[in-house]
């Protein structure tokens, strides 16, 4: 493999902002986001079928495709490759490339980045075949709840996915080592921050899934555990769950710090304020699962009251960001003639697509963050939970804000990646407002439907049940569909097509990223790591001690044996 040498890693003379890629680097963040990109196509196409499948009106002209016959198979494909695997792929080549440019020095092991990049190809094409061929055991869905146990190769896709994502980890953290031996003095770049932040979440956050499939469901999928317990694997899952989901909101929020203000034309409002959002994140994120286990017997109130509190606490870093980057924005608009005091969103971008992307986004991730507020006070969560109400919010912040926001990065990231224009920036406005139009719907749809009784994973098409209200707004949400299924072809016209058609060379200065913190106020002792782990390490002790206690019966003195291969004693 030809090494990289540094000097080609700076910047261009006389063509600011531009830098030149060179080719190793090309082959490895190409490889993840491309892989990245394939994996959302086997997931995202799922989507419109579901929508189908749970319209009252639809379900009955809505042929039936040969391979996803069975609607819980579309599901799990939907929710495993679009939420686990197109999401860790984007952000790992993203955040290398980043790192790379930002740090001016390649990633600490290329050998690594490799070995990574194969597992976790190993653990997609594992995990893809698992659920075609085996389409009723291993409809697991995303979520993977025992007592359904999928076969082992399930599993044991997820398992390649998680190291491989650790080496990914390990990788980063050792290049920031590196320049920060040669650096003592310098405050490291916002977005290399947010990074090793997110990256630290990640690394704590993927423990409770890594137990909970290497010593629970792996074992009982291969016959050596005969019991299981649905309850601590729950809560092991949760413990990873939820940081998941800030795993892939901090990669948009680097763009949005980072990137955005320069793309709008603007200047970030203030940067200190930015890495004390980010280092809240890496405090109040993990500790807070039990929002999803509000309905759930077996863990006490008093436990769900302080993972409430908490869930209020780790929206504050998203509220700091909405007013910071918001700031950004209404700046960048005043620089190109906004007056008054509301007519700065309209003086936007919105005809380039990157800035566009990410402000429909945000428009999303109001909505979807609001609808989590609600979801996060226990007496509403009753109302909403296992409603239709929940992948509402899910999809205006992932499928929203977080996705329109990886979108906004492919539509800068591709082109300079493959050395050729985006191959249709006409085309790629037309899937950004479809993309928000048809978003907005969906969030309003399953939201009103879930709150009419709509359940969420369930053919409602199907169901007797539902009020003239639910089954009204399901059939809106297979509209929704129809609209998302325009904008996801749309994305990939223009992917395959800068690809593969494009011959314009890709225009110079487009890659927005900061080699020198311009940060000259934030203190120092902001990067002392072991800080920010102490205090995660003990609010889990405070948020999550009780709670592993109650789920283990600490009463019955541990009663841990159970969980061991040799007892196959039913569980109480
Ligand atoms: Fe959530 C369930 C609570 C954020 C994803 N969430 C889920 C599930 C997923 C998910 C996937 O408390 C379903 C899991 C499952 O399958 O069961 N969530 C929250 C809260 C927040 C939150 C309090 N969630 C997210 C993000 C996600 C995500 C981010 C993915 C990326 N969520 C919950 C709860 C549940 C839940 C319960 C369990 C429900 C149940 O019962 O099952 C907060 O962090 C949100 C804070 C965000 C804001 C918005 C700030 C706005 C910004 C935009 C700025 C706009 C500007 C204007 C500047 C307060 C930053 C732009 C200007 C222009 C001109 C356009
Ligand atoms: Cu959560």
């Amino acid at each position: 493999m030809a090494s990289i040498t540094l000097p080609q890693l700076i910047e261009v003379p006389g063509t600011p902002g531009t830098l030149k890629l060179v080719q190793r680097e090309r082959l490895m963040i190409g490889a993840h986001i491309i892989t990245a990109m394939l994996a959302l196509m086997s997931g995202i196409f799922m989507g419109p079928f579901q929508a189908f499948h749970r319209s009252p009106t639809f379900i009955q002209y809505f042929p039936t495709i040969p391979v996803f016959t069975y609607y819980y198979q579309a599901v799990t494909v939907h929710g495993v490759m679009n939420a686990l695997f197109f999401t860790t792929f984007f952000i790992i080549g993203f955040c290398y490339f980043v790192v790379e440019r930002s740090l001016q020095r390649p990633i600490k092991s290329v050998l690594v980045g490799w070995a990574a990049y194969a597992l976790m190809t190993i653990g997609l094409v594992i995990m893809l075949i698992t659920i075609l061929g085996a389409p009723q055991q291993s409809a697991v869905l995303y979520t993977f709840y025992p007592p359904n146990i999928a076969p082992a190769l399930f599993y044991i896709g997820l398992v390649l996915l998680v190291v491989g994502s650790w080496l990914a980890s390990a990788n980063i953290f050792l290049t920031y080592r590196d320049w920060k031996r040669e650096h003592p003095n310098e405050r490291v770049p916002l977005a290399v921050f947010a990074i090793l932040v997110n990256f630290i979440v990640w690394c704590v956050a993927t423990i409770g899934v890594a137990v909970e499939v290497l010593f629970m469901l792996l074992p009982a999928s291969l016959g050596i555990l005969k019991t299981t317990d649905p309850q601590l694997a729950r809560t092991l899952f949760w413990f990873f769950g939820h940081p998941l989901v800030y795993f892939w909101l901090l990669p948009a929020y680097v763009s949005w710090y980072t990137m955005l203000p320069r793309q709008a034309g603007g200047r970030l409002f203030s940067e200190p304020l930015a890495r004390v959002a980010f280092l809240m994140f890496l405090v109040f994120s993990v500790p807070v699962g039990l929002h999803h286990q509000f309905s759930d017997p077996g863990v006490s109130a008093s436990s769900k009251g302080i993972h409430t509190l908490l869930t209020l606490i780790v929206s504050v870093p998203s509220f700091m960001t909405a007013f910071n980057v918001g700031a950004a924005l209404e700046s960048a608009a005043r620089n190109r003639g906004a007056k008054t005091l509301f007519d700065w969103p309209f003086k936007q971008k919105w005809g380039d697509p990157v800035v566009a992307a990410q402000l429909a986004g945000m428009l999303l991730f109001i909505a979807g963050g609001f609808s989590g507020l609600i979801n996060a006070s226990a007496q509403l969560n009753a109302t909403i939970h296992n409603t239709s109400w929940v992948p509402a919010h899910f999809h205006q912040t992932l499928g929203g804000g977080v996705t329109l926001t990886y979108i906004a990065i492919l539509y800068w990231l591709l082109p300079a990646i493959r050395g050729r224009a985006l191959f249709s920036k006409p085309l790629a406005l037309a899937q950004v407002f479809t993309w928000l139009i048809g978003m907005t719907l969906f969030g309003l749809a399953m939201g009103e439907a879930g709150l009419q009784g709509a359940p969420r994973r369930a053919i409602t098409g199907q169901a007797p049940y539902l009020s003239p209200a639910a089954a009204f707004w399901l059939d809106m949400t297979a509209v929704s569909g129809v609209i998302l299924m325009i904008s996801s072809v749309l994305l990939y016209v223009n992917f395959f097509g800068t690809l593969f058609l494009s011959r314009q060379p890709a225009p110079a200065g487009e890659v927005p990223i900061e080699t020198v913190s311009s940060d000259r106020t934030s203190p120092l002792w902001l990067e002392r790591w072991g800080i920010w782990l102490g205090a995660l390490g003990v609010l889990l002790l405070i948020a999550y001690g009780p709670v592993f206690a109650e789920v283990l019966d600490f009463q019955e003195g541990w009663n841990i044996l159970r969980y061991m291969p040799t007892s196959n004693a039913p569980m109480p």
